[in-house]
């Protein structure tokens, strides 16, 4: 009786073994949790095996694309496959091209074929190439054993984004972030296929790009930040490294220096932009819209143009943030004239303005952007005037707010946004009257008044940024929070391997 029950017990325990591993075996590859969601997935019900002799085939435009996929795959499981060059398709290995033909695929879609032998990645550029590995990337795990057999559901994914600007901003004026938070930043935002980081460089509480014709602004400017900390800047050789990283990971880097207002750093480091010829103290309060350069003198227009100037040389992307928000104590007859003025700076240094949306209130040079933050009619007034938007509201998608009143980090002044909140609303009805056409794509900010440590943005960032990239990859008609939850769920592993102190939310089932 005894053995019999041993003999029924071990049957069961060797099924459940073989269930759970069935289970594992990725053979459909539409039940992966890819976020942000594909266009369109299609399922062959086999698999690849990735191993130590799998080789990635490149074409010459391709090479960079292969080179990192290689690095990932390194990362992932100690395996460095060998980059190839060939003009023709292999018989198997993975295989990334450049299309030929007619395709829907745009300037960063891209179609993944994964076969039994051979995996494809083809897209019209390297941008789509590397949206293609991501994707590929989401199909393995983040981190693996050696010995562990790394199997990948065959199948086809046909995908391209909604939106051209899909970014986040990184505040690292009110607390400054070294170039290691931010690189880690970058991969966040790569990882989720984000292709713009906007950075906040300059604020009242420090200014931190060096700028070689107005040292003080960096030296003086840059040494402190809320809190009463050390503060920091980047070098220009610093910057250049940051902007290179992001531009391997198909990440434009926006630059914003905050002008009129939010200007006490360079108020305090240069004494002519004060209108009383003093220079102010450093601040490292939390208010704001309390400063403004001096709008009629001469000398603010010349430090514009030299820190345009210099961050212009350093920019390969298109844009230059002006910021132009919250000029509280700039009264609004001083406030357009330099809007204007400073627009045409930008432009005279071959740059395409943005500016937070107050900036609708000037008369806006052509191919210029308002940021909507929070102001319906000046977007309108934007939108009047032929400029797109980046779609930022403050109740939805600033990623400084908190979850709930229990959060540890963030404020709340525009709302909690839950992580449902955050992403259960679509760009392109958000504001009445201001439709897809309007619309560049969508942006995340991150003020950093409340955290000053990279687990602290992690908290706030994660789990929302994934939603975000969503918000501007995936079409509003495929997105719905109760299937995305279940994706996201699955995203919590991969938090963890990668060491995240990402936000438990309740409202989803986490693995
Ligand atoms: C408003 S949004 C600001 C920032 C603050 C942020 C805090 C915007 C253009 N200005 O100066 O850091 O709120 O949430």
């Amino acid at each position: 009786m005894k053995n019999k029950i041993f003999l029924t017990l071990t049957i069961i325990a060797g099924l459940l073994i073989q269930m759970s591993c069935t289970t594992e075996t990725p053979t459909d590859l539409t039940k992966t949790s890819f976020i942000p969601k594909p266009v369109k997935i299609t399922a062959t019900g086999n698999e690849f095996e990735l191993t130590k002799s799998t080789v990635i085939f490149v074409q010459d435009e391709t090479q960079q694309s292969g080179e990192y996929l290689s690095n990932e795959l390194n990362g992932i499981a100690g395996l460095k496959p060998e980059v190839k060059t060939t003009d023709k398709e292999p018989g198997k290995g993975i295989y990334i091209s450049i299309s030929e033909g007619e395709n829907n695929l745009g300037e960063e879609g891209y179609e993944l074929t994964i076969d039994k032998k051979l995996i494809r990645i083809s897209a019209n550029n390297s941008a789509g190439c590397f949206n293609g590995i991501q994707t590929l990337l989401q199909t393995l795990p983040v981190k693996a054993n050696s010995d562990e057999e790394l199997k990948i559901a065959t199948g086809v994914i046909h995908d391209f984004p909604e939106y051209g600007f899909r970014g986040a901003m990184l505040d690292v004026a009110r607390h400054f972030f070294d170039v290691e938070d931010v690189k880690r930043y970058i991969d966040f935002l790569a990882a989720y296929k984000m292709n713009v980081l906007h950075l906040h460089l300059s604020d009242d509480q420090g200014w931190r790009i060096e700028i070689k014709s107005w040292p003080n602004l960096t030296t003086y400017g840059g040494s402190t930040e809320v809190g009463g900390g050390e503060g920091g800047f980047y070098t220009h050789e610093q910057y250049a490294e940051i902007v290179n990283y992001a531009l391997e990971r198909n990440i434009t880097i926006i630059p914003e220096i905050d002008l009129p207002g939010h200007t006490n750093a360079a108020l305090a480091s240069y004494a002519e932009l004060n209108c009383d010829g003093k220079a102010t103290e450093l601040y490292t309060g939390t208010e704001v819209g309390f400063s403004t350069l001096c709008t009629d003198k001469e000398i603010t227009y010349k430090f514009i143009d030299d820190v345009v100037r210099e961050l212009a040389e350093l920019s390969p992307g298109p844009y230059i943030h002006i910021g132009g928000d919250e000029s509280h104590v700039t009264p609004m007859e001083d406030y357009i004239p330099f809007i204007n003025r400073t627009q045409e700076i930008v432009v005279s240094h071959g740059k395409k303005v943005i500016g937070w949306d107050e900036i609708a209130n000037a008369s806006l040079v052509e191919n210029a952007t308002v940021q909507f933050w929070a102001d319906v009619k000046n977007t309108t007034m934007g939108v009047e005037q032929g400029a797109k938007v980046i779609m930022s509201p403050a109740k939805k998608a600033y990623m400084d707010m908190q979850y709930d009143s229990t959060s540890t980090f963030g404020l709340h002044w525009a709302a909690y946004i839950e992580v449902d909140e955050g992403y259960s609303w679509n760009p392109a009805t958000y504001v009445t009257g201001i439709t897809k056409e309007n619309i560049l794509g969508i942006e995340a900010p991150l003020w950093s008044e409340t955290v000053s440590e990279m687990d602290h943005i992690e908290y706030l960032v994660f789990p929302r940024l994934p939603g975000y990239a969503e918000i501007g990859w995936s079409a509003p008609a495929t997105r719905n929070w109760g299937e995305y939850k279940l994706r996201l769920a699955h995203h919590g592993k991969r938090f963890d391997a990668l060491d995240i102190n990402f936000y438990r939310s309740a409202l989803v089932p986490w693995e």
